[in-house]
């Protein structure tokens, strides 16, 4: 199946478009193709014999030629006559954050930058000040786009590497029979972005055969390092893994130990120390007369040091020894919680799929009700709804609702202007997301200021993916004062967004954690482009716990009468506003 290789030749040629300045229709026609394409279970090979491709939505008769070709030979000549006229080099600038493409073209033509480190050395020789419409501030913008840039180098988002470390787990665990193999490290804990993957491997007798698997299978590209316990790869796309082969008695202690993070590790021992035990990576012992008193399971050494298990997304030494000593920690929200999902996408904006697909989706995910949200007009790059448009939106939801058999809310995803005007809300809308799409890169002030007069007009129920980060060093936050932002949030009464898309993450573990200690509710929001992508809640879930959130904090786990109560006072709420 050349699914996605057909999805990243459409990709590619998206960005070269981007960079070429082509419209934003044209370019987003490549990029919805992709988006169908990616989500198709089907073979491509299969439409494309039977001459379907123009069947599938998006894909008009030139993409349709372009798949084919691409099908036939191998490649696309339209491709390869964009590489032709735009370097690569042009790429490379834009890993910068805060580079877009229009500007990395210029840095290329206008001053011959081939590389980062050529960029910087232009910024430090004040050469990109003198260029046309930039100045000081740019400059120093592109300053730190490279610092961020580095810091991000050598790690990746947690969604890039997740598939394949689940089925290296499951393909280990199938050809061994072996119960005791999981992820370890930062991967385990669900941290946005990891530095490597640690996996363990719990055997006393097949060790060699594991290792042998693993260091053989199509995942490797590269062997490290291989030893009788220790194996460490890299994947095609770059990541490190390392696997460890531990003795099964030790199982608990070693992926107690290896899950971290270090300074929970730390804190542990600490307690250990206190008890006069000795913690490591084989096991709990007792310092006098060195007796094993646990190693198995995690449950038994977190027992034995006088507290309950702590989830590893609570890892990360933010206070959850101390609370699980004094039996305070949270009663963390997990998957089955989820009864409904906010914030999605269909076909009357920028999404691939139909109200009725959504609702398919959702019912098929076991959820009792979704909110849409589809974006509202003043977007200027995807077209978004005007009220009319929203009104047959809702009129259409109401038939779904009807036909599929699950609670259809239809709000919108009204976006907050440069100048903090709220476009477009309404109170017969069910739920109303306020998002900044535009000016990300403005001054502190002018973000708050825009948060302060959208969140103050009344007219949105909560703020989504607040501080519009993209992970994969594509995008960095834009300057907002966090706390500022939480306080008016919870002085409107509005809720806060957790943002599902796996390369948003938005808000993340610590500003959640944030929220929550201030009493505001928050939801999570898969930002559904496409029936698929309301899988990836799991990111938004796991997200939540890392930021402590119990079930009461987020609004995803109410009924749907529970969640029609609330909407009908969010409405009472934006008509008493509006009056
Ligand atoms: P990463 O890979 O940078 O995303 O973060 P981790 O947390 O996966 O770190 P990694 O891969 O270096 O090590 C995995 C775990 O092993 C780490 O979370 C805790 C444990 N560990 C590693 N080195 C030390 C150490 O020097 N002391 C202690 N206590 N634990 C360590
Ligand atoms: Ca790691
Ligand atoms: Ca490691
Ligand atoms: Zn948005």
């Amino acid at each position: 199946m050349k699914n996605k290789e057909v999805v990243e030749m459409l990709r590619e040629i998206a960005e070269y478009l981007t960079i070429k300045g082509e419209s934003r229709f044209k370019i987003s026609a490549y990029e919805k193709a992709a988006h169908v394409i990616e989500n198709l279970t089907q073979p491509i090979e299969e439409l494309d014999a039977l001459g379907k491709l123009t069947q599938l939505p998006g894909v008009g008769k030139s993409i349709a030629e372009k798949i084919h070709e691409y099908l036939t030979t191998g490649k696309s000549s339209y491709l390869e006559e964009l590489k032709r006229e735009i370097p690569r080099e042009v790429f490379e600038l834009m890993e910068v954050p805060g580079i877009g493409p229009k500007l990395a073209m210029r840095l290329y033509t206008e001053l011959g930058i081939r590389s980062i480190d050529e960029l910087e050395e232009a910024a430090k020789q004040g050469r990109i000040r003198k260029m046309k419409r930039m100045g000081v501030k740019a400059e120093q913008k592109i300053l730190k786009g490279i610092q961020i840039y580095r810091m991000d180098a050598g790690r990746v988002p947690l969604f890039t590497i997740r598939p394949l470390v689940m089925e290296m787990v499951s393909y280990l665990k199938d050809k061994t029979g072996i119960e005791r193999i999981s992820p370890a490290g930062s991967f385990r804990r669900w941290r946005e972005d990891v530095g490597d993957v640690d996996i363990l491997v719990a055997t006393d007798s097949e060790g060699q055969k594991v290792i042998e698997l693993f260091a053989s299978a199509e995942w490797t590209k590269e062997v490290l390092w291989r030893g009788d316990t220790k194996c460490s790869i890299v994947t095609p796309t770059g990541v490190q893994v390392d696997l460890r082969v531990v003795p099964e008695d030790s199982w608990g202690a070693a992926l107690q130990y290896f899950t971290g993070s270090k300074a929970h590790n730390i804190r542990l021992r600490e307690i250990a120390i206190s008890k006069g035990l000795k913690l490591n990576e084989y096991g709990l012992y007792r310092e006098d007369t060195g007796q094993k008193i646990a190693g198995l399971t995690e449950e038994e050494i977190y027992e034995a040091l006088g507290m309950p298990w702590i989830p590893p997304e609570l890892r990360e030494d933010m206070g959850e020894v101390q609370a699980a000593l004094q039996g305070k920690l949270p009663n963390l929200i997990t998957e089955d919680d989820i009864r409904g999902d906010i914030h999605m996408h269909t076909n009357y904006s920028d999404g691939a799929d139909s109200i009725k697909a959504m609702a398919l989706k959702a019912k098929e995910l076991g959820y009792e009700w979704i909110v849409i949200t589809d974006h509202a007009i003043g977007l200027g790059v995807v077209g978004g709804i005007d009220y009319d448009t929203w009104k047959k939106e809702y009129e259409e939801a109401k038939q779904v609702e009807k036909e599929v058999g699950i609670r259809i809310f239809v709000g919108i995803e009204a976006n907050i202007m440069v100048d903090g005007e709220v476009m477009i809300s309404s109170p017969d809308m069910d739920f109303v997301i306020g998002s900044i799409h535009s000016g990300l890169d403005g001054s502190r002030e002018k973000i708050m200021a825009r948060y302060k007069k959208a969140i103050y007009s009344g007219l949105i129920d909560s703020i989504g993916h607040p501080t519009g980060r993209l992970l994969g060093g594509i995008r960095p936050p834009m300057d907002v004062d966090i706390d500022q932002l939480l306080s008016m949030a919870k002085d409107k009464g509005l809720f806060m967004e957790i943002n599902a898309y796996p390369n948003r993450l938005d808000l993340n573990g610590p500003n959640v954690f944030k929220a929550k200690n201030m009493g505001i509710k928050l939801y999570i929001g898969t930002d559904s482009h496409a029936t698929m992508q309301m899988e990836n809640m799991i990111y938004g879930v796991h997200t939540a716990r890392r930021g402590w959130a119990e079930k009461k904090d987020i609004l995803n786990t109410l009924s749907s009468d529970e969640m029609e109560e609330l909407i009908e006072k969010l409405k009472a709420r934006r008509k008493a506003i509006s009056v």
